[in-house]
């Protein structure tokens, strides 16, 4: 079992404008998520709001090392960072969580259940591993129609999910048929309130992908460079042939299971721990001190993506919402399916 810091002599170090990239991401993303929890504790909207902060960085990593337009990307609740890093628009979040008939669910998922699945991102079904078989599914048909090349297929989950029957059987499915499969796990360490030692007996969530076959990884998931190069490393790999990747990236969530939830259950010791870093944070510092890009630069993204978050709940909020007497319900990926 490999970990992230066994990587490093294999590392190439040209991974600064990736890095950058992936920064943009995050940023994006909490600036958006920070807004879109002000409008929820505003009671403006209807459904849950669930956020990824402190998983920006491992979210948005995956994501960067990612061809859209040919690889598969299979996104979760906490993954504004990485949703966004591989093309998803702004505005179809913003229409999502307000409710307007013109998102990709016509008004009708209040939250993270959308998807385009044109675009190699299927809509979400459940948080809990229900995703990667339906990526499974996806390599398997591109295999059998000898269309996959060597494209890949990631998605990602809980630690609570990994204790499920559907993570189990796709892994292994995915270990005896060698997939292209890169599943991304965020170690955030509670299952809503539920802490690792109540969810599992093994050491370490990489030691499960031992009982599959398959190569895991470790990564600190706190840290945008090692997630950046590590997932590089496991698409490399994945594309090469060399089968399920699983990459565990620790860390802590930085918020509630949902913004509903204010995580009492965290104690102060855990949130002052290393794991309780600030990815975002932790990343502006690093790419200030290797020079990548200066304050002016990283005001200027903070700037845009205020701009641009402003702009998208600007759209969503001035646009109507479904009419239950009047609409012709359809998902949007099932009516552009039956087009
Ligand atoms: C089949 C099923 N059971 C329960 C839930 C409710 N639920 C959603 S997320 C979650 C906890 C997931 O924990 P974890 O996998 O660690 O991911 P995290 O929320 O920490 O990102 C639960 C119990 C669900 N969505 N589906």
């Amino acid at each position: 079992m490999a970990s992230g810091a066994d990587h490093e002599d294999n590392l190439k170090n040209d991974s600064s404008e990736m890095v950058l990239d992936a920064f943009r991401w995050m940023v994006l993303a909490r600036t958006f998520e920070d807004k879109i929890s002000s409008i929820y504790k505003a009671g403006k909207i209807v459904g849950g709001v669930y956020v990824g902060k402190g998983q920006e960085a491992f979210s948005s990593a995956l994501a960067v090392n990612l061809v859209k337009g040919k690889d598969i990307y299979s996104p979760l609740i906490r993954d504004m960072a990485g949703r966004s890093a591989f093309g998803e628009p702004l505005v179809d979040a913003a229409r999502t969580y307000m409710g307007s008939s013109k998102g990709p669910t016509q008004g009708r998922d209040g939250n993270v259940h959308r998807g385009n699945p044109r675009e190699g991102m299927p809509a979400m079904i459940s948080h809990l591993g229900a995703m990667i078989s339906v990526v499974n599914g996806i390599l398997f048909a591109r295999r059998m129609k000898g269309t996959l090349d060597d494209a890949v297929g990631a998605t990602t989950i809980g630690d609570g999910g990994t204790s499920t029957g559907a993570f189990h059987e796709a892994l292994n499915l995915a270990a005896v048929e060698n997939l292209p499969l890169i599943v991304s796990v965020a170690n955030n360490q509670f299952a809503y309130s539920t802490p690792n030692s109540k969810q599992f007996a093994c050491d370490n969530i990489t030691d499960k992908a031992v009982g599959y076959g398959i190569t895991g990884v470790e990564v600190d998931g706190t840290d945008l460079v090692d997630c950046v190069n590590t997932f590089k490393l496991c698409v490399e790999k994945a594309r090469a042939g060399d089968g399920p990747q699983l990459v565990v990236g620790n860390l802590l969530r930085l918020s509630g299971h949902g913004e509903h939830d204010d995580a009492p259950y965290i104690s102060e010791d855990l949130r002052k721990s290393k794991l309780g870093e600030d990815c975002l944070s932790k990343a502006h510092n690093r790419i200030l001190d290797e020079g990548w890009a200066n304050q002016g630069d990283i005001d200027d993204i903070f700037k845009e993506s205020d701009d641009e978050v402003k702009s998208a709940i600007h759209t969503a909020e001035s646009e109507k919402v479904p009419d239950p007497y009047s609409h012709n319900w359809s998902a949007y990926s099932s009516s552009i399916l039956n087009e």
